[in-house]
């Protein structure tokens, strides 16, 4: 593990820049198909291992704040119709083994897809992660009045990126498990994502999502699933 020179030990912008040079080296070892990101807080952790695993995550569960970043690798059952797309020149007993196992019971081809989080206190310095991105997924607390308008502002500057002009991007509005939430169409005003859609080139996919209570997971697997 390098030492950090102890000049800049104290020294914010500089130590952050040493930081980030280092954590992209540690975790480029796989390039991530899809980047993570929104505010501190807004539930990227707990929606990626609810996904990776939704068993992990109930309600008294808690994540701590990401210093840094995670990777998760989330593996998923294609349908039969995407494994056949897959491999179009399947004969017919290749198809039937994909269908069925030995004792004739259904095996469904699973998919992985690696996704990088980069923390919410990493904002600073998230762009230096956007080279060769296809997807984004970008988090936003419905149930934190105080983030939420800020959470616009750094969705649009993210979505303004020239790097990112053909990423797809899925707009997850989490823990809609709170009663106190912002609803789909309240959120949507205070993020001001009408006048953002109408500035843009990207495609935005919006779900509605609880970690606790798997809310809008389907939609999530079928977006990840795109090529
Ligand atoms: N009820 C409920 N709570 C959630 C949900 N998602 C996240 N939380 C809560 O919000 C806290 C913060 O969530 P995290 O997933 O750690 O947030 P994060 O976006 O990864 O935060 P940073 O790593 O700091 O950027 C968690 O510890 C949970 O207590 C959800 O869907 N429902
Ligand atoms: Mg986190």
């Amino acid at each position: 593990m390098p030492v950090v020179p102890s000049s800049i030990k104290y020294c914010g912008v500089k130590l952050i820049d040493y930081l980030s040079i280092l954590l992209q080296a540690m975790s480029l070892a796989r390039h991530p198909d899809c980047l993570c990101l929104g505010p501190k807080r807004s539930g990227k952790t707990h929606l990626l291992k609810a996904l990776q695993d939704p068993d992990s995550i109930d309600e008294t569960s808690y994540s701590t704040a990401t210093i840094g970043t995670s990777i998760y690798n989330i593996t998923f059952p294609t349908d039969s119709e995407d494994a056949f797309k897959l491999k179009p020149n399947a004969n017919k007993d290749e198809s039937d083994a994909l269908k069925s196992g030995k004792k004739g019971k259904a095996v469904v081809p699973l998919k992985s897809i690696c996704v990088l989080e980069i923390g919410g206190n990493m904002a600073p310095i998230w762009r230096q992660y956007f080279n060769d991105i296809k997807k984004l997924i970008y988090v936003v607390d419905t149930a934190n009045l105080c983030q939420i308008s800020a959470a616009g502002v750094l969705l649009y500057s993210i979505l303004a990126e020239p790097r990112l002009q053909k990423v797809r991007i899925l707009l997850v509005l989490s823990k809609m498990d709170y009663a106190y939430r912002q609803m789909r169409n309240e959120a949507l005003l205070m993020l001001q994502m009408s006048k953002l859609q109408k500035q843009i080139r990207q495609t935005v996919t919006i779900v509605e999502a609880s970690s606790v209570t798997k809310t809008g997971f389907s939609d999530i697997y079928n977006w990840l699933k795109m090529p």
